[in-house]
């Protein structure tokens, strides 16, 4: 079955096959979602990371999910939105691209994705979950008749209705 669904939460509690982390170009962890990753994966997460030698924008890394409930982390580091000049939509559209192409290479079957550069990166939610929802989008009508199910999480009611209006209007 092949499903996208919204959710509310804390990513780091969901038990699915892999959890996006909105990282940054060290891997070495942050604040937002990056913190409470590491926080919630422990220590090792940490030390799996320093042997990555970081990850460029746009571009995806995978790590076992060690204390999580979801059993492989994609790292993925989202632009920095600086009024839309600098190819920031190719940038993020690229960020789930990579993502779902470590899906495929890893044969995972649920993954859930936070809205990646909405938080300390400023990219705007409604611009931002558009490119979530449509990318999935694709990569389900790409993906032929495989298992996959799809969850973007909202971390407050403002992303919640984001991903619904992108969902609605796509
Ligand atoms: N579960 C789900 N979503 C969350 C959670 C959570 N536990 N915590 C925050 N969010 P951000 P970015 C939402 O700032 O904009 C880090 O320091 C949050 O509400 O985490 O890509 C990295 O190391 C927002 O909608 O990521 C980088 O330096 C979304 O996650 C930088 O921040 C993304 O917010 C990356 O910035």
């Amino acid at each position: 079955m092949k499903s996208l669904s919204i959710s509310w939460g804390d990513i780091t509690s969901l038990k699915v096959d892999a959890i996006v982390n909105a990282a940054n170009p060290t891997l070495l962890g942050g604040g937002g979602v990056d913190g409470a990753i590491h926080r919630a994966a422990g220590p090792k997460l940490l030390e799996e990371c320093r042997s990555l030698n970081g990850c460029a924008v746009g571009e995806a890394k995978i790590t076992r999910g060690y204390e999580l409930p979801a059993t492989w982390v994609i790292h993925t580091v989202g632009p920095v939105w600086v009024g839309g000049t600098r190819s920031e939509e190719s940038l993020l559209q690229s960020c789930y691209r990579r993502c779902f192409d470590l899906v495929v290479e890893t044969n995972i079957n649920s993954i859930a994705f936070p809205a990646i550069s909405t938080g300390a990166y400023r990219y705007p939610l409604d611009r931002a979950a558009t490119v979530a929802i449509s990318e999935a989008q694709e990569f389900l009508k790409r993906n032929g008749s495989g298992d996959k199910n799809i969850v973007f999480v909202g971390f407050n009611s403002t992303s919640i209705e984001a991903y619904q209006t992108a969902a609605w209007e796509i």
